[in-house]
């Protein structure tokens, strides 16, 4: 027998999320387009039950646009299930997610028939921006209207839909390691969690092996180091990163490296592809 055991604070989030989705129609679940499976969380699919669910691909500017196809196909051979990779800033492709919801609820949307919509997903994907950018101007609180646990109050996005104003909070899997490094290397889970040079030195490893040319074209390497460390040495010293005696200091090397790789400096990335996750973390989130 599996016993599932939860911290207090994220069994108390576990239940607060499962009772707003049962208020809603459509859930809009924010993943980071550059790694989508490891900042989903798996809890979401036992919580939504069948209520219909919008993967937003959030960073689309950062990802990889080809790995960004096999992830949609992958998310939409699933029954209730649209994926929609945009950029949170972007109001054209935030506009995109109205019609989705429509989509998804055919029934709603119409007067006296109002559509409900609330935004889930772990820190730093983007729900924040993603709630501004749809609230954009008609900004406007509907009343005191408590939805059932929180006093999250609701945004009227003026078209038939409203939005719980909170969104709700998911904590990624951070058991698995892999994950945790893809985490880390996008930014979603600060230093401090994991050692900062053993970050830059996972995604230095990554880079050389999935983006081979995007690492020496940033970096004007005219041939490929052979190791991670060797790679993070060789960026370190052509950004400046050194100390007295001219050693490459490796800690803010990596911090230099996150940093562009973070900013899409180095190019469109994709942390990790369909094919790489088990089916049965693909089914389960
Ligand atoms: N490049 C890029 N950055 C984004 C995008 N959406 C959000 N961000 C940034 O991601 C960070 C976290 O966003 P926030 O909305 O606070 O995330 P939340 O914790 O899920 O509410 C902020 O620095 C945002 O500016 C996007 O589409 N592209
Ligand atoms: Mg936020």
């Amino acid at each position: 027998m599996t016993i599932k055991w939860y911290p207090g604070h994220m069994g108390k989030a576990h239940q607060q999320i499962s009772e707003l989705i049962r208020t809603v129609d459509v859930i809009i679940e924010v993943l980071d387009a550059r790694l989508p499976a490891s900042s989903s969380n798996h809890m979401l699919e036992e919580l939504r039950r069948n209520k219909p669910c919008i993967k937003v691909m959030n960073k689309n500017d950062l990802a990889d646009p080809v790995v960004t196809k096999a992830w949609v196909r992958t998310f939409e051979k699933r029954t209730g299930i649209l994926a929609l990779p945009l950029s949170a800033k972007q109001h054209r492709e935030v506009n995109q997610l109205i019609k989705l919801c429509q989509r998804l609820a055919p029934n709603r949307g119409k007067p006296g028939r109002t559509l409900r919509a609330m935004v889930v997903g772990i820190p730093n994907v983007g729900k924040s921006t993603l709630i501004n950018t749809l609230a954009g101007k008609c900004l406007a609180k509907v009343g005191d209207k408590p939805a059932i646990t929180t006093c999250a109050q609701q945004i009227d996005l003026r078209n038939g839909i409203v939005l719980s104003d909170t969104p709700g909070l998911l904590w990624p899997d951070m058991s698995d390691q892999v994950a945790a490094y893809r985490l880390a290397t996008s930014g979603a889970i600060g230093a401090g969690a994991l050692d900062y040079t053993n970050v830059g030195l996972f995604a230095a490893d990554f880079m050389m092996h999935r983006y081979r040319e995007l690492l020496m074209d940033r970096y004007k390497l005219a041939d490929m180091p052979d190791s991670a460390t060797a790679i993070l040495e060789r960026i370190g010293r052509r950004l400046g990163c050194l100390v007295a005696g001219g050693e490459v200091d490796l800690h803010r090397a990596a911090e230099a490296f996150l940093r562009e790789l973070r900013a899409g400096k180095i190019g469109r990335v994709s942390l990790e592809e369909p094919t790489q996750i088990s089916t049965q973390v693909i089914e389960e989130n």
